[in-house]
């Protein structure tokens, strides 16, 4: 099934800017503003919204890319118009609530990074949870550059994947981690040749939908929210995970396809 739909509406809008293609238990979902560099206007992230909000019932795994070249440059700044601070806030609360959906939805997503992964590109980038990153990916926090601090969620994902010290450094200088450095930093997870980022993710997607679904759910819950967590939390809330998943059917499947030397079939 391919849902994806035109960049340009009648009335000179941006209209469709988010493409879904759906394979099997895969949907490769889009960025398509390729000439804007794929910044994030509000048609944009309200087409994230709508997708994330309800994933058709087959899709197990979202990948996650830009057209054109690019991951997304950040924030569209030609949308940007002046705001009262209250405005601003539920700007960034609604960046919140977006990012929150992606990453807690409920579905692994697999990122495609390639050239900008700036601001709020990365804010988006660093919900995902498998990242491949392309030997053009350039990683940024340009904000303090344009006069602004980040307000999509980077003080508590990219500065908790580099550190708060790095983070510091990166946007006090604006400097651009590439493909290279951000692997060894964790920015990505995996690096590979120009242009095998969208055959390396769905690889790994396909992998990932072989899961059961309960326990990539508990995956994708669990561990984040342990690391919230205070020691004694954390390892009453891994118990209760593993007591959910030890005691359904995925379970007894997991463990009699180990033993009669096949593959699982999970629900
Ligand atoms: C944009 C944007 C954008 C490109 N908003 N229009 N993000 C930034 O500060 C990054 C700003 N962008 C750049 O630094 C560069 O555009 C790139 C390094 C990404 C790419 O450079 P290049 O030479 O390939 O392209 P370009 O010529 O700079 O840009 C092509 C077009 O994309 C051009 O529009 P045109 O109409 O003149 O052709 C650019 O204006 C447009 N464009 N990036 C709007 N970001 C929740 S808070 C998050 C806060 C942030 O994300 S702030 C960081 C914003």
């Amino acid at each position: 099934m391919n849902v994806a739909k035109s960049i340009d509406g009648k009335d000179g809008t941006d209209v469709g800017v988010l493409g879904v293609d759906v394979d099997g238990p895969v949907a490769t979902v889009s960025f398509r503003r390729p000439d804007k560099r794929n910044a994030i206007n509000d048609v944009l992230l309200s087409e994230l919204r709508s997708f994330f909000s309800a994933p058709p019932k087959e899709v197990r795994v979202v990948i996650l890319r830009g057209e054109g070249g690019h991951f997304s440059a950040g924030l569209d700044l030609a949308e940007q118009v002046h705001r009262e601070p209250p405005e601003v806030l539920r700007h960034s609360r609604s960046w919140h609530a977006l990012m929150d959906m992606i990453q807690f939805g409920g579905l692994p997503v697999v990122a495609v990074l390639q050239g900008a992964v700036m601001g709020g590109g990365l804010e988006i980038a660093a919900t995902a949870h498998v990242r491949v990153a392309e030997p053009t990916a350039r990683f940024q926090l340009p904000e303090g550059k344009r006069g602004i601090f980040v307000g999509g969620g980077a003080t508590v994902r990219v500065g908790r994947i580099l550190g708060a010290d790095r983070m510091t450094e990166m946007m006090l200088t604006g400097r651009a981690y590439l493909a290279e450095d951000a692997v060894r930093l964790g920015l990505a997870h995996y690096l590979v040749g120009e242009g095998e980022g969208l055959a390396k993710a769905r690889e790994l997607a396909l992998q990932i939908a072989d899961n059961a679904t309960l326990v990539n759910y508990l995956i994708i819950q669990s561990i984040s929210r342990i690391d919230d967590m205070s020691r004694a939390d954390g390892l009453y809330a891994e118990s209760l995970s593993a007591a959910l998943s030890q005691t359904g059917a995925d379970a007894r499947e997991g463990l009699a396809a180990f033993l009669e030397k096949r593959k699982p079939v999970f629900r």
